[in-house]
């Protein structure tokens, strides 16, 4: 009887194989980039890395929609540098994937990769950070959030509670890595927003890399060099959570003594606003899996799609934060 089932087993799992195989070939015997007739879609997708909660729901919601929309995904963690994402994108372009994803961990220096995949006629799609290129055609549509606009609220609403503050306010910023369009972007933002309250100024500004352990190791700089720090404002969570170890160690109080602003709402960045350790959070969705997919769908075969899709974000505060958080996904 066992063994019964162990043959029919392995009949099964040798016709997958071959359907697999037969479906695989097919799809590189025509050539990948510009085949349009086998049905089965391959992306080759290249991640930034793993250095967040952020990411790490990024890429569950990536590889989930793929498989559900059947799109053959394959995956490259660059662990942050762009050297790795450059030979992934290039590997691509040899594997002749049908299209190509990727999210740039800096916004400058794709324009060669980029012409090469224009080249073999493989479509682009930048998902969750863009590029700088000025020539907009090497890629096919950019989706992700407005990175100023984060930015912007979180200055606002800082502004706004500042708003009878007489004294000075020294705030101190977490940057992301840099070069990166949230890290660029997040800052402007909120440089804006409170530019035209003097009160309220940036005493320090430097990279954590949108890690935790950057997050707490420039924070203790800070806390070192500052005796007076009255707000934080990081890029990301993760390197608000590094930081409050910092605060912590060094005898003061998160969310009371120091006003700590981020950016994403994951799951541990809502829990520390519920709990009045964290201020304010300014969302960042990291769930562009399904609409990574259609998207794909639609350029493989050849409809156009919009230049530009923003992503839908909202802000918290502690109290819409303990609401928010038994529902929260990520
Ligand atoms: O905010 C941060 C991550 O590019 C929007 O990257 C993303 C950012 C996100 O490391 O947590």
């Amino acid at each position: 009887m066992r063994k019964m089932r162990t043959q029919r087993a392995i009949a099964v799992l040798a016709s997958v194989l071959l359907i697999g195989g037969v479906a695989a070939c097919g799809n590189s015997d025509t050539g990948g980039g510009g085949s349009k007739d086998d049905g089965k879609i391959t992306m080759g997708f290249s991640q930034v890395g793993a250095e967040s909660g952020w990411r790490t729901a990024n890429t569950t919601s990536i590889k989930e929609s793929a498989a559900a929309a059947g799109i053959e995904l394959k995956f490259d963690d660059a662990q942050q540098k762009q050297e790795n994402q450059i030979k992934a994108i290039r590997n691509y372009i040899q594997q002749k994937v049908d299209v190509i994803a990727f999210s740039p961990v800096v916004e400058s220096g794709w324009d060669t990769v980029l012409k090469e995949a224009k080249d073999a006629g493989i479509p682009v799609i930048l998902t969750d950070r863009s590029v700088d290129s000025a020539d907009k055609s090497l890629y096919k549509t950019f989706l992700g959030s407005d990175f100023v606009k984060e930015g912007r609220l979180a200055g606002e609403w800082l502004v706004e509670q500042k708003k009878g503050a007489t004294g000075p306010v020294n705030i101190v910023e977490l940057q992301g890595n840099t070069g990166a369009a949230p890290a660029n972007d997040r800052k402007k933002g909120f440089g804006e927003a409170i530019a035209a309250n003097p009160n309220l100024k940036i005493i320090a500004s430097q990279p954590g890399d949108f890690t935790r352990a950057g997050g707490k190791q420039v924070m203790e700089q800070f806390l070192k060099a500052n005796p007076k720090i009255d707000v934080l404002f990081a890029h990301n969570d993760d390197m608000g959570l590094g930081a409050l170890e910092a605060i912590t160690a060094a005898g003061k109080v998160p969310g009371k003594d120091i006003t700590i602003i981020t950016v994403d709402a994951v799951k541990d960045g809502m829990q520390a606003l519920a709990d009045g350790k964290f201020n304010f959070i300014a969302e960042c969705s990291p769930l562009l899996g399904p609409q990574l997919m259609d998207l794909a769908k639609k350029v493989h075969a050849g409809e156009t799609v919009p230049p530009r899709i923003e992503t839908e974000e909202t802000t918290f505060t502690q109290e819409q934060a303990k609401e928010a958080l038994p529902n929260r996904k990520y």
